[in-house]
This record gives structure tokens, sequence and C-alpha cells, in this order.
């Protein structure tokens, strides 16, 4: 018989700098008297993650979403994007609030990222770019992506929110594509607080993009275009430079807890494990997930993700429901079953178990073995 965690296991929590380094960097902007609007944070921090990231430009937003709104504005997408279904909400939605329509490609049974092969067969005369998301860090097929783009003159946007600091041979992931999207929220494996960042590698396009993340004002003359309010403030960003130096020393926490699942769930029969990438690739180890086949384990994921709370255990159905089953885009026609059987296989399969640096391997190991008991 196992006992229950005595305190609640959360998918992730957030990593905390100490409270006397973000005091310090509190009395900064307080001597500096300057709180938001392109602050001396604000342009440290851009700098920095320039350079960690390894692109050419990077601008910083409030949140990952406004960041990706602003993608499509910048690059003045219009009509239909080709998309995932296997991600969170914010994916489809910034097409929406575009006045974008989603179209859902299926997903590659590996990767669970946009199958890359099936994207070809769903571009019409209306559709203008590719919305591809590095699903739980996994890079896509890039060079494939780039492939089709390139023959239907397609722009190519990732949406990189989990895949900070994933690098495909030496290259920041944020460098594939026209615009790479990083969310920064609290329950990423770098944050600040909430954040986002916009990366490309064309210098009158950051031009653009700061001035859209900022009303579209150019000077106190000038509105030049019809912008919105993505900024990141100092505090947000001063606790991004703090939490910059925790960055790697949380993402080797990961890879151990990461070789913990693997060891102790390898040969577990109906759990398949999180794919495995070429070996040029640098993951981030942010998520573990796996896919549980209910004919082979003989337990449902939902049977799983509940008897896991009997045990305080609060995994998550990432990405489940998937977005073509949500109310608003179920109508379309790319969202119908028989058009993303793969996605609707995983979604049903997928679970998020706990993975964050506050993990002691031996709470992996009894992760493992109550899941390993509700074998049938
Ligand atoms: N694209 C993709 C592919 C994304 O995954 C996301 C965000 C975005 C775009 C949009 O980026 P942002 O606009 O958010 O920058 C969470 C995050 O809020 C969201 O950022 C993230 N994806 C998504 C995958 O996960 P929820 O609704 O599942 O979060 P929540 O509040 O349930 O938190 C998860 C667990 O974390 C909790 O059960 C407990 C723990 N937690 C959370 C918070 C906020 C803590 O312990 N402390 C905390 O402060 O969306």
């Amino acid at each position: 018989m196992i006992e229950p965690f005595k305190e609640r296991i959360y998918v992730t929590r957030p990593v905390f700098p100490t409270i006397e380094e973000v005091t310090e960097k509190l009395r900064d902007i307080w001597s500096a008297k300057w709180l938001t609007n392109n602050g001396p944070q604000h342009t440290m921090l851009e700098h920095e993650l320039k350079n960690f990231l390894k692109v050419p430009y990077l601008s910083l937003f409030n949140n990952g979403t406004i960041a990706l709104m602003v993608a499509c504005q910048s690059l003045r997408l219009s009509g239909e994007v080709i998309t995932t279904p296997f991600t969170f909400a914010a994916t489809p939605h910034v097409l929406s609030w575009n006045n974008i329509t989603p179209i859902f490609c299926d997903v590659d049974a590996e990767t669970m990222n946009i199958d890359a092969n099936k994207i070809e067969s769903m571009i019409t005369p209306h559709t203008t770019a590719i919305l591809a998301v590095h699903v739980f860090g996994t890079p896509c097929d890039v060079e494939k992506i780039q492939e089709v783009a390139d023959r239907y003159g397609l722009r190519v946007v990732y949406d990189a929110a989990h895949a900070f600091g994933v690098e495909i041979g030496n290259q920041g992931v944020g460098n594939f594509g026209d615009i790479s999207m990083f969310s920064f929220h609290a329950t990423k494996l770098y944050h600040t607080v909430e954040g986002g960042a916009l990366v490309h590698g064309d210098k009158n396009l950051k031009a653009r993009i700061d001035l859209l993340k900022n009303f579209g004002i150019k000077n106190e003359e000038e509105v030049v275009m019809p912008g919105i309010n993505g900024k990141l403030d100092e505090i947000r960003a001063a606790i991004g430079r703090i939490m910059l130096n925790y960055v790697e020393a949380e993402r080797q926490k990961r890879i151990r807890l990461h070789e913990i699942y693997n060891e102790e769930l390898a040969g577990v029969e109906g759990v398949k494990l999180m794919p495995v990438c070429a070996q040029n690739v640098k993951l981030n180890y942010q998520y573990y997930v796996i896919r549980i086949d209910e004919k082979i384990f003989g337990r449902s994921r939902d049977f799983v993700y509940d008897e896991f709370r009997n045990y305080n255990v609060f995994a998550r159905k990432y990405f489940h429901p998937l977005c073509s089953e949500f109310t608003c885009y179920r109508q379309l026609n790319s969202s119908r079953i028989e058009n993303l059987p793969v996605a609707n296989v995983i979604g049903q399969q997928v679970l998020s178990l706990p993975m964050y640096g506050g993990l002691t391997e031996d709470d992996v190991r009894k992760i493992c073995a109550i899941l390993k008991a509700m074998r049938n």
C-alpha cells in the first residue's frame, strides 16, 4: 500500500529567486524612478536574452499571447493560417483575435508536433502562414516546414512557448522561421512572472514589432499604426534578469528527474515515454509527458489522472481537449475527427507528470510506483 503524498504535488512549481535578490533589484528600480516603458532593466534583459537564446533580434513582451498576436500583425497575416490542434488555447486564439481562421493540421504520432508532411494538402489560396508549436520543447521538423513554406510563399511563425533554450545543432531554436515566440510565464523553465518575447532575424521587423507593442507611437507627434500595449515592466524585467542565473541549474535538476522517470517507466506496457530527439538537439526538459494506451495498460488516461489525485498528485491533461474540440473551433471543417486522427488519439492518452526542480528523486520514484500499481 503506497501512502499518499502529505502535500499536493502539482504538475509544476515556479522557480523562485531569493527575496534578497529581488529586494536588491527593486532598490535599483526605485532609485532610477523608472517603472515601465523601455527602462534600463528592460534594455538590459533584452540584450541578455538575445545572447542567451543565440538570436539576432529580440523584443520583450508582457506575455507570450500578446507577443504572438503582435507577430501576426507584424507579418500582416490574414485569411487562413495552418496550425496544430495539439497546443494551449492561446495558439489558435491569437489567430482569431487577428480575424484569421485557424486551419488545424494533424500531428506527428511520435513528436506530437504538426505533421510537416500533411501541411501541403491544407494550403488554399487564402493561406498566408504556418503557425507551428514546438510542443513540450520538442523541435518541429523545421526544415520540411520551411521547404513547404518557401514553395508556396508562406510565412512561418513558431510558438516556442515551451522551447526556451532549446537548440538545434548549436543554433537557438528561435532562428528558424520568420518569427518565434517564447513565453516567460511563471510555470515555464525560465520566467519573468508573466512575460514573453518575439525573436527573429530582421532589423526592420524589430522596429515594426516595437512600435506595435507600444500603441504604434513613434514619437510625441506621430502614431503610425494601430498598436497595442505589450510592454514588459521594470519589475518583471528585473526578475527576469535574476532568473537567467537560475535556468541552467533548474534544467540540470530536471534532466536528472527525466532520467529517473525514463528508468522507472521503461518497459511499462501501455505507457509511452517522451519522444527521443536527434543527437544534435539540446532540450530544456521543461515537461515530462507520457501517453497511456488504455487497451494495453488496462486503465484509461482519465482513470490514471483521477487515481493520482487520491495520492495528492495533480498531473495535467496537457493538451486535452484539443483546440479543434473547443466550442469556438469545432464547426471548422479542419476540426473534424476524421481529419485529425492522430491528434484525437493523443488527446485521449496524454498526461503531463510533475516536473520541477523542487521534486526529489524519491518523489519521482514514488509517482512512478503509484502509476505502475494502477495497471490492470
Ligand atoms: N502557447 C503555448 C503552446 C503555451 O503553452 C502557452 C502557455 C502560450 C502560448 C501562452 O503563453 P503566455 O501568454 O501564458 O505567456 C499554464 C500557463 O499559465 C500557461 O502559460 C502555459 N502555456 C500552460 C501550458 O500552462 P494553466 O492554466 O494550466 O496554469 P495553472 O494556473 O493551472 O498552473 C499549473 C500548475 O502550476 C498549478 O496546478 C500549480 C502550479 N502553479 C502555478 C502558478 C501560476 C504554482 O505552483 N504557482 C503559480 O504561481 O496554464
